[in-house]
């Protein structure tokens, strides 16, 4: 029979991969490695339209499309067989259908601040201590919850999130995966199912379709995606963490150790992987999450703030016609001595996208402290001021990972001895290396493509060429993990 594959589409809110996963037969005991093979990527970001920012999904579907074509063509020479598909996304967006099915407009995108003026009004009609004791989600001003609530008519709608409604362009079936559902802060994350008394207290129908779990199955290709992309219409698309923190904590290569992560890109989730909700006062007090994860586990985190900080400022540097590239950023900042000063990455302020770096200055000055005014020469071609705010945003993002995961440790009663950076910022050597200094613990760095990794090994076990939990699929994890000891 011909070798089986997969293929993952791995979305994120700067750009998209389609890639191919192969895992050669286990050799003894061990399983064997996973492989992958990028066939398409493609940029992603956020459009505004009137004034608000959206997703155009219909244009991410297309490069979707475009990247299964890709694949349809690689396994056509090889002579292999594409089992399924896997798709993940972001978390909380969602797009509306009408009755017909057809999606009604553009999904709102989460950096939107349509939510700002509603928020008081859920919270008038559904405490945030109520909320967290059924959802048991950090508040962020862009959960589901607060969206749907923004929302100007939803009778006769319905709704799917993103990585949902490419399932459904693809196969015609509407379904919820369930780990995304988590996001949504509608979801009762001890029953695993629709929260009735959230969707009543904002006045919504509960327009989600039914759930689907990591490993099952939405539906084969439909017939006109199969003839487009060259796919075999048996190809099936099969729910993953379909949100790609789920995929990328599924992909730390965790061994025995007790275990932190921080699944570092876009932004940085720093936290814990638990068996079951931490829902007290006191972790809604610290506002840590308890998003599901794959089977069944408890990804027990805070969002801090991510790379979306230095993303920002290069793109006004860019724009300023001073664009610099991203490792000379880095080797200045590398350079500057410890103890400068540090904001708080996760602040509201910092959500929406433009003027990064005035926000910044503006957030140490609000703290006491100061930066170089723009633009004073460094010898190496960096400015002084994007020197120190780089070095800044490193700072800060490792002393926010540290006092998350202080807490967290606390409050779930949990000793780490170690701690995973995957994702982007798993190549930040600085930013490892900091983490490192300011918890006191080892950082044991990468995979960087944890997300597709998470992705591909779900859709492995379900086409059974890996059989076990979690740690059997970390045991195939491709990595070859670069540990950062503590120096300070
Ligand atoms: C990371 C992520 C986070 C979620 C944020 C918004 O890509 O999915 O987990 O909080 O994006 O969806």
């Amino acid at each position: 029979a011909s070798p089986s594959v997969m293929i993952a589409v791995d979305i994120g809110a700067s750009s998209g991969r389609v890639i191919i996963g192969r895992l050669p037969a286990a050799s003894g005991q061990a399983p064997g490695t996973l492989e992958m093979e990028v066939v398409h990527r493609f940029p992603n970001g956020v459009t505004e339209i009137d004034g608000s920012l959206h997703w155009d999904a219909e244009a991410i579907y297309a490069q979707v499309k475009s990247g299964l074509e890709a694949a349809a063509a690689v396994v056509r020479q090889s002579g292999e067989r594409v089992v399924s598909i896997g798709i993940d996304t972001w978390a909380v967006d969602y797009g509306l259908l009408d009755a017909e099915g057809q999606l009604i407009a553009p999904p709102h995108a989460y950096r939107d601040a349509r939510t700002d003026a509603v928020i008081p009004t859920v919270h008038g009609a559904l405490s945030p201590e109520r909320l967290y004791a059924i959802g048991g989600l950090q508040f962020l001003p862009f959960n589901t919850v607060y969206q749907l609530a923004a929302e100007e008519d939803l009778a006769g709608k319905r709704a799917l999130m993103i990585p949902d409604l490419l399932a459904y362009w693809l196969t015609g079936a509407e379904r919820t995966e369930e780990t995304n559902a988590s996001t949504t802060a509608l979801f009762d994350a001890r029953e695993v199912a629709w929260s009735d008394v959230v969707f009543d207290a904002i006045g919504a129908p509960q327009l989600f379709a039914d759930l689907i779990a990591p490993g099952e199955t939405y539906g084969a290709l439909r017939p006109e995606v199969a003839a487009e992309t060259g796919l075999d219409p048996a190809v099936t698309v099969v729910a993953v963490g379909s949100h790609d923190t789920a995929s990328a904590v599924a992909a730390v290569p965790a061994g025995d150790a007790e275990f932190a992560y921080v699944s570092s890109g876009t932004w940085s989730l720093v936290g814990l992987e638990l068996d079951e909700p931490v829902l007290t006062e006191a972790s809604r007090a610290a506002n840590f999450t308890n998003e599901r994860g794959v089977d069944g586990t408890i990804r027990y985190l805070q969002n801090v703030g991510g790379l979306w900080l230095l993303q920002e400022c290069t793109r006004t540097w860019a724009e300023e016609g001073r664009g610099r590239e991203l490792a000379d950023l880095l080797g200045a900042a590398a350079a500057l001595p410890a103890g400068g000063p540090v904001v708080d990455a996760n602040a509201s302020g910092f959500i929406a996208p433009n003027d990064m770096p005035q926000r910044l200055r503006a957030a140490v000055e609000a703290g006491g402290g100061e930066l170089p005014a723009a633009p004073a020469e460094l010898g190496s071609g960096v400015d002084a001021d994007q020197a120190a705010t780089v070095r800044c945003i490193v700072d800060s993002l490792a002393a926010g990972y540290a006092a998350s995961l202080a807490q967290a440790s606390e409050l779930a009663g949990k000793h780490p001895e170690v701690i995973h950076i995957v994702g982007g910022g798993s190549q930040n050597t600085l930013l490892c290396q900091l983490t490192a200094d300011a918890t006191g613990l080892p950082v044991v760095a990468g995979p960087v493509e944890a997300t597709a990794q998470g992705n591909l090994l779900v859709q492995a076990r379900a086409a059974g060429l890996i059989k076990g939990g979690l740690n059997r699929l970390r045991a195939a994890i491709a990595v070859d993990p670069v540990r950062y000891e503590p120096q300070r």
